[in-house]
């Protein structure tokens, strides 16, 4: 119990307590559910019959779903879910058909870890945190329709999931229609000749296997074979992500390789332009549009071919085409194709002891030299400061500009999977290039002259010159110079030049990369795929889903030796040999077919859950389309419909929302989705932080225990440090919410938390400060129930001028400040009239009280549905009219304007310095005393000064 329940309070029988609030909370929780208060109608069911319900204008308010860790909730976490609560609620209160709920992200890597330690099924566990985190939030008071909740590990959710991997698998991007279409539609091109197969062959001619390899290079979902982190020491492939810097799992610390392994794809890449432009469209944080651009990359330059004798041409990707002259040298990333076709049996005569390594054969250098790239992370090998490595192929190709012979390396820091995974080198103007130069003792030519007087010696530099503003030098040969154009000017005229000899052309680039789909995990969603006998995948019909995880003996990926990168992974899913292997019908009669056993990655579920939630229980199509239409259609202003507000952390700036919005965009191509993007407006709320107390040997220590003296602070005596960092279990100071409700109550919980600051910033909990939103409301209970008696207090009669305009201007602030998400300001305008009306003193006019409750229902809607209660309603304060302001009493100041007709003062009227001509010219015509001296006249002119004078000059 806290300092605040004193002797006093056994004196005050009714006082607000924290067990008053207690049973306050729970009572009315329990009358929410019961009544199905957050119920929110669509437009087919529940609205269809209703034409003022249906007339409403829709908000739909989400938060990012969570993971059911089994940790449970910290105070940190409600932060978003509690604004969308309070803002739902204010919208609800302003005439919007509100829908708001919140469904578990539930499938993931912590479960299955749980599952390999302690033989746990993944549901078991994840069903019971789930239990855990829904008593949790239901201890919030968030208004949320719970019918429309729902797991992503739910057969019925997942079905759907599979259905869109589906839908994904059977289309392809159609480049000239600018969008997906059904691969049937590509095959019927095949099949009438109208495109051609890409080895020219006859689609009649082409045997099956041959027909699923054309269609797999078309497929938005298709099974390549990528080079992956592959770790056998853990049995699995990881992420980029999950690779140190010097190219070991963050888990465990074993060595990574780069294997090849077939896998599904997405082919998000077709959607490079769109998911660039559509930002454009979106109300979202600045930094996160900058964060999905760069990611995105678009890069404009060229593709320039470079013959290497007998071997066919390099193709290099370059954004400086421009300094062609000054290509010296090229390198391929150590992994690409052309390697076996241009190296040569033996090193060429006069080649450098250092381009060589010092290997006897180009072939045993290219060995070697793989061999140690594979063991890197893309980071490390794109380091900038690290030493630059190589060898030399032994062949040369020819610079299609200047005819020069130039030889070909293989380097890490070229990598395979950007470009075309060779680059020609300038080593004069790109400082990579220089690096690597100068380690190799290879020549450079400087063809952008230097601004800052350095020469145009580079043999003498010290770095790269790079520049867009200089001019090209030593840039001619027979046709074409460069020489004195800028930069700009000279990639224009290069770039028509390789395009008129047909050994280039202008391209754009994109950073971003198709989207790797498989996981070689158990707690995620199989594949709806199955493998005939001649390895050709097909799609399980629709029929067939949900296809549901089979029970494994064992979920730990298998483990090899951690040295030996040429074993392959095994799934836990390939044990279970009768699950993965059957005789299904597809339509073809009974076959063998072999199912797929990886299982999708985290991220497919919350690729698509907004669209869930609109239609939780239909089992017959993904979503309704009129429902789809209502919640998430474009309108004005949101051309591409989606989510009115998304709120969640910045951390999720590019995988998940990339993710969702592609999909979202396959949708809608593919004509299921009216919207085709998931999110109008992104939000990010800032970070709970909380202090960290740390003792000499830098251990931290509980931060409960810590006392504070003369400030200084010590725990168990000893001095200890203290800064701020996150909240967590680790860091032994995390606070939970069910701690401050049984100290306070959830409704002090929520308004801490949103009085803390602007939502969008970063803030330090303290737990000693909560006990002042508590008294907040005490002194609200208490301006309306008699802590002795517990009567309410108020009176049936009008309230002052003082008071009015103390109510009217918190009105109109607390609903604007709502409106803008501006919470925290929210809370001290309430807190300011509650202060004023606690100073007047006496019983509250009802009026006053009244709409004093309402203010407050979005904030703390507990207490307020208990005093509007008690206020004498029946019907919950959840569906009430928020107050409007009467902007009479919202000005602070008020000037005196004359009205006069025909000359003579007839009114004196108390405005707003800030009225307009047409607000003034309304008010002084219905004055009384204007009326009575005007007697049924009409008017003829009406001159108006605003805000001083009304001249009425009568007909
Ligand atoms: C010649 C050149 C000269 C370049 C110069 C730059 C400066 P962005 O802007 O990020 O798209 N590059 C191309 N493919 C690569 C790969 N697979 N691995 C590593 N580097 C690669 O960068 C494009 C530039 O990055 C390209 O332009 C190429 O180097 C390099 F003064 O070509 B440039």
């Amino acid at each position: 119990m806290s300092e605040t329940n004193t002797a006093a309070e056994v004196a005050a029988p009714h006082r607000y307590t924290a067990a008053m609030a207690a049973d306050i909370e729970a009572r009315w929780q329990d009358f929410w559910d019961a009544e199905g208060t957050y119920e929110a109608p669509n437009p087919t069911g529940d609205l269809a019959g209703d034409p003022a319900l249906a007339a409403r204008p829709k908000k739909f308010i989400m938060d990012m779903f969570p993971y059911p860790s089994g940790a449970g909730l910290h105070v940190g976490h409600p932060l978003g879910y509690i604004a969308t609560d309070v803002y739902a609620r204010h919208q609800r209160m302003t005439g919007h058909n509100v829908l708001h709920t919140l469904g578990f992200d539930a499938f993931g890597l912590p479960a299955e870890q749980y599952a390999v330690q302690t033989g746990t099924h993944p549901r078991i566990s994840t069903e019971a945190n789930m239990e855990n985190m829904k008593a949790q939030l239901r201890r919030l008071g968030l208004g949320h329709d719970k019918r429309r909740s729902f797991a992503t590990i739910d057969a019925e959710y997942y079905r759907w999931t599979q259905w869109i991997f589906l839908q994904i698998f059977n289309s392809w991007y159609d480049t000239e229609a600018g969008r997906a279409r059904p691969i049937a539609d590509l095959e019927a091109q095949f099949e009438s000749g109208e495109r051609a197969t890409p080895d020219g062959r006859a689609w009649a001619a082409l045997n099956a296997a041959d027909r699923a390899d054309v269609l797999g290079q078309y497929r938005l979902a298709y099974a390549s074979d990528a080079p992956v982190n592959w770790s056998p020491g853990l049995g699995t492939v990881l992420a980029n992500e999950e690779v140190t810097a010097d190219g070991r799992s963050e888990r465990g610390n074993f060595p990574v390789f780069k294997a090849k392994l077939r896998q599904w794809n997405m082919r998000i890449t077709a959607y490079a332009d769109r998911l660039l432009d559509d930002l454009d469209d979106l109300d979202w944080p600045e930094a996160i549009k900058l964060q999905q651009r760069n990611w995105i990359g678009r890069s404009e330059g060229a593709r320039v071919d470079f013959p290497v004798d007998g071997a066919g041409d390099i193709t290099v990707f370059t954004t400086r085409q421009d300094t062609l002259f000054g290509a010296t040298y090229m390198v391929l990333a150590p992994e690409h194709d052309l390697v076996e076709r241009i190296i040569p049996a033996a090193w060429p005569e006069g080649a450098h002891p250092v381009w060589t390594g010092g290997h006897a054969s180009p072939a045993e250098a290219v060995t070697a030299y793989r061999k140690q790239a594979a063991a890197k992370s893309d980071v490390e090998r794109q380091a900038e400061a690290k030493d630059k490595t190589g060898v030399f192929t032994g062949a040369y190709a020819t610079n299609p500009v200047s005819g020069e012979k130039v030889p070909v390396f293989i380097a890490d820091y070229v990598l395979m999977g950007y470009g075309t995974g060779a680059i020609m080198a300038v080593p004069a103007h790109d400082a990579r290039d220089f690096a690597f130069a100068r380690a190799f003792e290879l020549p450079m030519r400087c063809v952008v002259e230097p601004s800052d007087g350095r020469g145009t010696d580079p043999s003498v530099w010290e770095d790269a010159f790079s520049s867009y503003e200089a001019k090209l030098v030593n840039s001619a040969n027979d046709e074409v110079s460069l020489d004195g154009l800028g930069v700009v000017d000279a990639k224009a005229r290069i770039t028509e030049w390789l395009q008129s000899r047909g050994v280039g052309e202008g391209t754009v680039n994109f950073r971003l990369r198709d989207w790797l789909f498989s996981r070689q995990r158990y707690w995620g969603e199989p594949f709806p795929i199955v493998y005939d006998e001649e390895g050709i995948a097909h799609p399980l019909p629709e029929s067939m889903l949900p296809l549901e995880l089979p029970e494994v003996e064992d979920y730990s990926p298998r483990t090899f030796d951690p040295e030996d990168a040429d074993t392959q992974p095994e799934t836990p899913l390939s044990r279970n040999a009768d699950w993965v292997n059957v005789t299904l019908d597809l339509g073809d009669g009974p076959k063998k077919y072999r199912r797929e056993t990886n299982t999708m990655p985290n991220w497919a579920g919350s690729c698509w859950y907004e669209l869930r939630y609109l239609d939780p229980y239909n089992d017959r199509r993904l979503v309704d389309p009129e429902v789809e239409q209502y919640w998430m259609g474009p309108r004005e202003g949101q051309p591409s419909g989606g989510v009115d507000l998304y709120i969640g952390g910045a951390e999720h700036a590019v995988l998940h929302l990339l993710y969702a919005r592609f999909w979202s965009k396959v949708l809608h191509d593919l004509g299921h989705i009216s919207s085709s993007e998931p999110f109008h407006k992104l939000y990010n709320q800032g970070m709970i932080q909380a202090f960290v107390y740390r003792d000499g040997r830098g251990i931290a220590v509980p931060a409960a225990e810590v006392e504070e003296r003369d400030g200084a602070y010590y725990h168990q005596g000893e001095k200890v440090s203290r800064v701020l960092g996150k909240m967590g279990k680790s860091l032994k100071n995390a606070v939970t919410p069910d701690e401050i409700c049984g100290e306070y109550g959830a409704d002090t919980l929520r308004l801490y938390e949103m009085a803390m600051g602007p939502l969008d910033v970063s803030r330090p909990w303290d737990t000693r400060a909560v006990v002042g939103q508590f008294r907040l409301l005490q002194r609200l209970w208490r301006n309306v129930v008699d802590e002795e008696t517990g009567e309410v207090t108020v009176v049936d009669t009008e309230p002052g001028e003082d008071t009015l305009r103390a109510l009217h201007k918190a009105i109109d602030g607390v609903g604007q400040d709502m409106a803008g998400m501006r919470f925290n300001t929210a809370i001290a305008k309430v807190t300011e009239l509650n202060n004023h009306l606690t100073k007047t003193g006496g019983p509250l006019e009802r009026s006053v009280a009244e709409r004093l409750v309402l203010l407050v229902a979005p904030l703390a809607p507990h207490v307020a549905e208990e005093l509007w209660r008690r206020l004498g309603h029946s019907d919950s304060v959840v569906h009430q009219d928020f107050p409007v302001a009467d902007p009479a009493y919202v000005v602070d100041e008020t000037v005196t304007c004359v009205v006069q007709v025909k000359g003579k003062v007839r009114a004196r009227l108390e405005i707003s310095p800030s009225i307009s001509d047409e607000d003034l010219e309304a008010l002084a015509l219905a004055d009384e005393n204007v009326v009575a001296a005007l007697d049924g006249a009409g008017i003829r002119k009406v001159i108006v000064r605003a805000p001083k004078l009304v001249n009425i000059v009568p007909a």
